[in-house]
């Protein structure tokens, strides 16, 4: 199985992939492919049909999106291990991934991952907002135990390999 993910410093998107295949000790082949060079776009063509990381190939099936890969990484690898078994927090989970996979645009676009860039920032409020709103559902998800007891959702899940890394 190949994982087909952008530079480990500045794609967020690829390591949710990444984390999650790394913390469950799934085994996998990385193929990388700095984004942004010249003929990116011509080496991510052999993988990707959207253009972007992460991609997923496993065998026949080619998977191009961070939700469906972690989701058939849980099923097929992991015996959906990689959610709660209780159903409503499993549904929080749901929540709190699909939130950050199509919200949070003022962080992405005024904060995007960069491990290796120290910058100071004008936070507007727009931004605020968006960064209130991760510390609330944080907050939330701890709620009644220690902030740094353990993972979002106690056992280690989808929704933290989500959450670990944000924006671009
Ligand atoms: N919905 C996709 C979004 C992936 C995405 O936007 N990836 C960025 C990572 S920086 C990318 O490949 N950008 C390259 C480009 O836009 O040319 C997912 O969740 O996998």
């Amino acid at each position: 199985m190949q994982l087909v993910i952008g530079n480990k410093s500045y794609s967020s998107w690829s390591m949710r992939a990444w984390v999650l295949l790394t913390h469950f000790k799934v085994e996998f082949e990385e193929v990388r492919i700095p984004l942004f060079t010249a003929d990116y776009q011509r080496a991510l063509a052999r993988y990707s049909p959207s253009l972007k990381v992460p991609a997923l190939v496993d065998g026949g099936l080619t998977l191009w999106d961070s939700l469906a890969i972690s989701e058939y990484i849980s099923e097929k690898y992991l015996q959906g291990t990689a959610l709660p078994e209780s159903l409503s927090t499993r549904a929080m989970c749901w929540a709190y991934c699909c939130e950050m996979h199509s919200g949070f645009l003022e962080i992405r676009n005024q904060l995007p991952m960069n491990c290796r860039q120290r910058r100071r920032l004008n936070i507007g409020a727009a931004l605020q907002g968006e960064i209130h709103r991760v510390d609330a559902l944080w907050a939330e998800a701890f709620k009644g135990r220690a902030s740094d007891e353990d993972y979002l959702f106690g056992e280690f899940s989808i929704t933290d390999s989500f959450f670990v890394s944000n924006a671009c």
